[in-house]
């Protein structure tokens, strides 16, 4: 299944951005918007091939130094497939390897993320961002596991960071198990492991820091704090970031190794984010003195007297936020997973960060300045519509989306 992409149809169709956060509070001003730009057009040629269909619900992938990959699919738990095709059921649900007995799969969560451990070659070690009923009451966890040569099973289980908040009962706002990040990036910087989580509908959570949920946490590859997280005083060391809503996916910039969250918006704004260690995103559902919200959550309403809808990033009450790099203002896209592409066979592309989005059933490429802010974007054509859950840069250099109507993209530059 593998079809050549016309060079027209490549084309990056031009789209309007902003360049700078608009403060939507009515509040204090944000930055200045900026004259939308269009990405530069140019053309590349693509291949699309399709790897692997007919999986459920694929939600995360990661490649082995010697070129396997590992997948998650969200009830079932985490495969390899090796570079031969075969494919074997490692972890979770019954018909794997090992079972756990623990996992199990409600609205948005259950296997999510998965990564590789940067010594991978040495020490074999795996990790995966799960729901477990261990936890009492149910939450995420990130567990570690040691993978045999010969790809056939796992073991060894350690699980490095639990408690990751998670949302038990469904509320006006949506079912449960809504909203729980499950992102997991080793960055190629730094070696620390970077967990995403979300904030299960939960006003105060965000802004919480002594709760896991509405974070980015920032780990070594034992579970422990990393140094130099500048978490604000009297949080959990492990917090990285705080302040976000439902961050989907994580990117580190190549040259600069700083880390991208990509962030899933409350039906007016997805966000993409430079990060800084210790920093505030700005999400702060839970509302104001003498303002009500159903549940105490303020998400998809305001948080605010003036009813001024509640902002991805409130710079009214928090003027030190971290400054989105991009933000689609009049559409919520549902913002998913994102990756940097790399590398001289990208052309023009090298450096863009590349966006998946689930509703928007599309692929955004950002061009960033130097510090980070998006100067021009545009949707990728001719790829098939589909909601797309995962996008990861293989080692082989080609880009890797995972959708959830169960398929595995390769998608590859060719020479001009
Ligand atoms: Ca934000």
């Amino acid at each position: 299944m593998k079809r050549a992409i016309s060079t027209g149809m490549m084309t990056l169709l031009a789209v309007f951005l902003t360049a700078f956060v608009v403060d939507c509070s009515g509040g204090e001003k944000g930055p200045t918007a900026s004259a939308e730009k269009i990405l530069p057009g140019n053309e590349i040629r693509l291949t699309h091939t399709v790897l692997m269909a007919g999986l459920q619900n694929p939600w995360d992938l990661a490649f082995t130094p010697d070129g396997a990959m590992l997948f998650t699919e969200k009830c079932r738990g985490l495969s390899v497939r090796l570079a031969d095709g075969t494919v074997r059921r490692l972890f979770g649900t019954r018909g794997s390897a090992v079972v756990a007995d623990d996992l199990f799969c409600q609205g948005q969560s259950g296997m999510c993320g998965v990564a590789v451990d940067p010594d991978f070659a040495d020490n074999r070690f795996l990790y995966v961002y799960m729901a477990s009923r261990l936890d009492k009451p149910s939450a995420n966890r990130v567990v570690r596991l040691v993978i045999d040569e010969g790809y056939a099973t796992v073991s060894d289980r350690r699980d490095i960071v639990t408690g990751i908040s998670f949302k038990n009962s469904a509320t006006l706002w949506g079912r449960a198990g809504a909203h729980s990040g499950g992102r997991l990036e080793f960055s190629p910087a730094d070696g620390f492991l970077y967990i995403t989580t979300g904030d299960n509908h939960e006003g105060p959570l965000p802004q919480d820091l002594s709760r896991l949920g509405g974070k980015v946490l920032r780990v070594d590859r034992h579970g422990q704090a990393a140094s130099g997280n500048n978490t604000p005083s009297g949080g959990d060391r492990r917090i990285f970031t705080y302040g976000h809503r439902n961050v989907q996916g994580i990117a580190f910039r190549p040259v600069t190794g700083r880390p991208f969250a990509c962030e899933h918006g409350p039906g007016h704004s997805d966000e993409v984010t430079p990060l800084t260690a210790g920093g505030n995103g700005g999400w702060d559902p839970q509302p104001a003195s003498g303002v009500s919200c159903a549940g105490n959550y303020c998400g998809y309403t305001s948080n605010r007297p003036d009813g001024a809808p509640t902002a991805m990033t409130d710079l009214a009450r928090f003027p030190d936020a971290m400054r989105p790099s991009w933000n689609n203002h009049g559409e919520s896209a549902g913002m998913g997973d994102c990756v940097f592409l790399s590398g001289a066979h990208w052309q023009a592309w090298d450096g863009r960060l590349a966006v998946a989005f689930l509703r928007g059933s599309r692929i955004e490429l950002l061009q960033l300045d130097p510090s980070g802010m998006t100067v021009a974007a545009g949707a990728v054509a001719g790829l098939p519509s589909q909601r797309m859950r995962s996008l990861v840069q293989g080692r082989d250099g080609a880009l890797y989306v995972a959708t959830d109507g169960g398929e595995v993209w390769r998608i590859a530059a060719t020479s001009r």
